[in-house]
């Protein structure tokens, strides 16, 4: 008789010395794009699961604290977004909540075509039916270049990038944040996902020293992400006309009416950027 075979498990590492790990139920896809790793693996306490490199993406328990906080905030932000750019986002999660909104296009530019596909296979319930919908357009494409070189314009973008290494360092540039407040009008919003405030926060220093000199209004707002290391996650976003925090939450309300959610609140929205004290401090000592 053979012995058990010993279970793998994935290691997420967040700072020097910590991680978060994941056993590995059953391996459903693993292979190597142009770019990075790409695994989708079944995991018990958190079904199938999305991971490029060894960096966990998304889940198909928790990516909906992820999707919402990245769209909702923006598109509540902008007073009538009409056309939205998403950067990144393979998975599909963040244009399928997008496309809740009575918005007119989305455009998403994904550099590596093996994301989307593998995920429309392995984790169907993520891009639900969004590349069906009429109003959406899915360039596969290096998006720091979209946004130097389209000349489009749009209300309100979105980044939503994997960890700042490699091909994903530029989104994370002053450059790239010029390019991109030169593509969103005078009320333009825009978000993108800036890391974790337990062992990035010279990340989120950068991202909001990167966007200040574009963006009339820079915030930067929290979610508690479980499978991302360190569970606390921030985002942060940059705004033309309106600030972020002060959105009328009767207004919220009104444009969230038929949009249910199950992370993001109308009534929380403000909170979303007042972090404990604690983090607020370690941000802010950079
Ligand atoms: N983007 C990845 C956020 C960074 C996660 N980092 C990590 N686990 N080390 C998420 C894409 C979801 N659409």
């Amino acid at each position: 008789m053979r012995p058990p075979r010993e279970p793998e498990w994935i290691t997420d590492q967040g700072g020097e010395a910590f991680a978060h790990v994941y056993r590995v139920d059953a391996v459903l896809h693993d292979d190597r794009s142009a770019f990075q790793r790409v695994r989708v693996i079944e995991n018990l306490d958190f079904g199938r699961m999305l991971i490029l490199d060894d960096a966990v993406q998304t889940t198909e328990r928790d990516e909906f604290i992820y999707h919402e906080l990245l769209a909702h905030v923006p598109l509540c932000t902008h007073p009538a977004p009409r056309r939205v750019l998403i950067i990144g986002g393979g998975d599909g999660g963040l244009l399928r909540e997008t496309l809740r909104h009575p918005i007119e296009h989305a455009t998403m530019v994904e550099i590596d075509r093996a994301v989307i596909d593998a995920t429309l296979r392995w984790i169907p319930s993520i891009p639900a039916r969004c590349y069906g919908d009429p109003r959406a357009r899915l360039l596969v494409d290096d998006g720091i270049r979209f946004v130097r070189e389209s000349g489009e314009r749009f209300d309100v973008a979105m980044v939503d990038s994997t960890d700042p290494k490699g091909p994903s360092l530029g989104l994370f540039s002053s450059e790239f944040y010029g390019h991109m407040a030169g593509l969103l009008g005078e009320a333009g919003v825009l978000a993108v996902q800036s890391g974790s405030p337990i062992y990035q926060q010279d990340l989120i220093a950068m991202v909001q020293r990167h966007m200040a000199p574009h963006f009339r209004w820079v915030r930067t707002y929290l979610g508690a992400v479980p499978t991302y290391p360190g569970v606390f996650w921030t985002f942060t976003v940059g705004s033309q006309g309106r600030d972020p925090v002060g959105v009328d939450p009767e207004e919220l309300v009104e444009r969230m009416r038929h949009i249910p959610t199950r992370y993001y609140l109308p009534a929380a929205h403000r909170s979303l950027f007042v972090p404990p004290p604690f983090l607020q401090e370690a941000m802010s000592a950079r």
